[in-house]
């Protein structure tokens, strides 16, 4: 069964949060604060999250429209289908069931009437014998010496999620070293390999289509790089590989203990959890990839039991639609307050913006409102540094996610309180702003004249009223992280579902993909057709070098 297809803006609740933005739009947060009737709402505790909205522009009444609006939009029997293996990603007639791969393995869940769990639970238990086998050294290189580094070979989503969660749990880190190669840049793979050694490096070629251009030619670069330093039957020892093309991994010459299945209802950008996630297995042992695993299965429960107004990723997405649609916020940006989830940020602009980047709605015609919105973001406080200018005085409102966690990873941390108390100013600071006259009181302090208090006092001043959610974690742990990501997830769906839109085919990234096949043939042959001029002219430029 599909997700039904209902237009938000002809929603009577749409039409209620139209009027009531107007009589909001130009209210000040800090005001809100002190008349909302019930203040518990805009803060959502669930197990070590404590989630403040409070710093929105919204009251009691926005945020019951905007769950109405949820449930007129069918998001209850849409998450029940997703979680049930429906069809619900219908453009690629597929099931989305990246759920499933990190279930607790109580449960049943059927795609074509075959219960997929023992399956999952099986592959689980390979990558669990083969994590350990690698760290233990059980398993060794060709020359018999106990692998030291693992290199990721994939793009997208097959290096996105792992190579984020790898950064985000170092502190977790087991002996081996991780690498990630995915630019179909030469320098790139050439980068990494440089000062590896071939008799103890592991290679996994991570694609779930064993097709896509940049992750072929990287894994054909380095089967020839450790050929040419060991031997042809080394190809066999240190090279692994996670795909749903079985075929082609045995043409690459991979042992088939080395294989690693996916299936095609995980999606690429959502398929850390399942085989996809083996470097990070490797990475920071298979204990704490199980623990990255429960901790996303907690959120999914959380996500499919709680009543929507104490549901996080249900919470968050209605107010990002509040601010996409309503307030036309074209960005929103995340900052992690540690540098660990510094990959964040990348990460989340795959999921988000692959996902919901679309203008064709599920009955097939142009959405007449905003979707996807753009996400960037980097760590506090090196933002703070860089591009907060804008988000304090700049000319766009700017949804911030501030993302911290109680507690540091090191004991020997004395600076915690430095980073967080950067953490609760800055959106503090978002909100209240600095009027003119703590401005003009200041500058009188500094012993400014009146005429110099004129004419600098306008670029000190803060409007303020700037919204941001506040998230603060107690520790950034495999089971925190795990729930965080599955938070994001789960969000992405929930605007996806409201828009009207098929969140899980990435049909944009075609285009340019065909063509570029197209172009490397003609500068293979020397040979241009028929471009537009802009494009001739270029390609005539780069074969002339
Ligand atoms: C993600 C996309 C995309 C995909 C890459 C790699 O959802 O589908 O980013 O993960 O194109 O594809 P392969 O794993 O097939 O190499």
């Amino acid at each position: 069964m599909s997700l039904k297809k209902i237009n938000p803006i002809k929603t009577k609740s749409w039409s209620k949060l139209k009027a009531h933005f107007n009589e909001i739009e130009n209210k000040e947060i800090k005001d809100l604060l002190s008349t909302r009737s019930n203040p518990s709402c805009f803060s959502l505790g669930w197990n070590d999250f404590n989630i403040d909205i409070s710093k929105n522009r919204i009251d009691n009444t926005t945020l019951n429209l905007l769950l109405d609006l949820a449930k007129e939009c069918g998001l209850e029997d849409a998450i029940s289908k997703q979680f049930q293996g429906n069809i619900i990603n219908e453009t690629e007639k597929r099931a989305v069931l990246h759920t499933a791969i990190r279930t607790d393995g109580n449960e049943k869940i059927n795609v074509d009437g075959l219960n997929v769990v023992p399956s999952i639970l099986e592959t689980r238990s390979k990558i669990k014998s083969f994590t350990n086998d690698i760290i233990s050294g059980n398993l060794k290189g060709d020359t018999g010496k106990p692998f030291t580094d693992v290199v990721n070979i994939g793009i997208g989503g097959s290096d996105l999620g792992p190579v984020m969660v790898v950064e985000a749990l170092k502190h977790y880190s087991s002996r081996l070293k991780p690498h990630f190669v995915s630019n179909v840049d030469g320098d790139h793979v050439l980068e990494i390999i440089k000062d590896l050694n071939p008799e103890t490096t592991l290679f996994i070629i991570v694609s779930k289509t064993f097709t896509t251009q940049e992750t072929i030619s990287n894994a054909n670069t380095i089967r020839d790089w450790l050929v040419s330093k060991l031997n042809v039957s080394a190809v066999s020892k240190h090279f692994a590989a996670v795909s749903t093309n079985l075929t082609e991994i045995k043409k690459f010459g991979i042992n088939q203990k080395m294989v690693f299945s996916m299936n095609d209802w995980v999606g690429g950008r959502f398929s850390l959890w399942s085989s996809v996630g083996l470097s990070i297995s490797l990475a920071v042992g298979y204990e704490n990839f199980s623990k990255l695993l429960s901790g996303a299965n907690k959120m999914d429960k959380h996500f499919q039991n709680i009543e929507f107004k104490n549901n996080i990723p249900v919470v968050l997405a209605l107010l990002s639609i509040w601010y996409n649609n309503f307030f036309k916020c074209e960005t929103e940006a995340v900052i992690p307050y540690t540098q660990y989830l510094s990959r964040l940020p990348a990460y989340l602009q795959q999921a988000i913006m692959e996902s919901n980047g679309k203008s064709i709605d599920r009955n097939g015609n142009p959405v007449e409102y905003q979707t996807g919105n753009i996400i960037w973001g980097d760590t506090g406080t090196n933002s703070q540094h860089a591009f907060f200018q804008l988000i304090h005085q700049g000319t766009k409102l700017i949804p911030c996610d501030f993302i911290g966690f109680k507690n540091p990873l090191f004991k020997e941390n004395t600076q915690h309180n430095k980073l967080m108390s950067n953490f609760f100013a800055q959106t503090e600071a978002l909100m209240m702003g600095k009027s003119e006259k703590t401005v003009v009181e200041e500058l009188k302090k500094a012993g400014l004249n009146a005429n110099e208090i004129n004419s600098l006092k306008a670029f000190k001043i803060f409007n303020g009223n700037r919204p941001t959610n506040t998230l603060l974690i107690d520790q950034l742990s495999p089971e925190s992280l795990g729930s965080l990501i599955a938070m994001y997830e789960h969000k992405i769906f929930v605007q996806g579902v409201i828009w009207n839109i098929y969140s899980y085919d990435q049909w944009g990234v075609e285009l340019g993909k065909q063509l570029a096949s197209k172009v490397l043939k003609e500068i293979e042959n020397k040979k241009i057709s028929d471009h537009d001029s802009s494009t001739n002219s270029l390609l005539k430029s780069y074969l002339s070098n």
